[in-house]
């Protein structure tokens, strides 16, 4: 019985050892663009932005009507003018999960109303 307990103990702190030494990323956290809005025209999405710290390895999450609306990652000028002219991915499922997989500035627009209603973020993405 002793033994045994000792057993315990010992895989008990290799468990806690793996998770003390697993690199912060592995908490990635996962943020649904817009909330309980989603993805749409009707949502301020620089307030949205506000307050939240992003970091390699979260997620965002696009939820929308995919007869309505896309999503367009973009650089800075594309994200200013609204123009696809050049574009690093496109999605349309509706239900899109984009993992920030790298430091820097992240621009996303609707291609349908990112000019006239302002359908666009932008975020910034921290090393973890
Ligand atoms: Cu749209």
């Amino acid at each position: 019985m002793a033994r045994l307990g000792k057993c315990f103990v010992n895989v008990a702190t290799v468990v806690m050892t793996l998770v003390l030494i697993l690199p912060s990323s592995s908490y990635a956290a996962t943020y649904y663009v817009g909330d309980q809005d989603g993805w749409t025209y009707d949502v301020d999405f620089d307030s949205w932005v506000a307050g939240k710290t992003f970091y390699v390895g979260d997620v965002l999450v696009f939820i929308y009507d995919n007869t309505q609306h896309n999503v367009f990652l973009v650089d800075a000028n594309g994200y200013n003018t609204c123009s696809t002219n050049k574009y690093y991915g496109s999605y349309a499922s509706g239900n899109d999960q984009i993992t920030l997989t790298a430091a820097g500035n992240w621009y996303f627009i609707c291609s349908y109303h990112c000019d006239y209603a302002s359908q666009k973020v932008a975020i910034t993405a921290f090393s973890s």
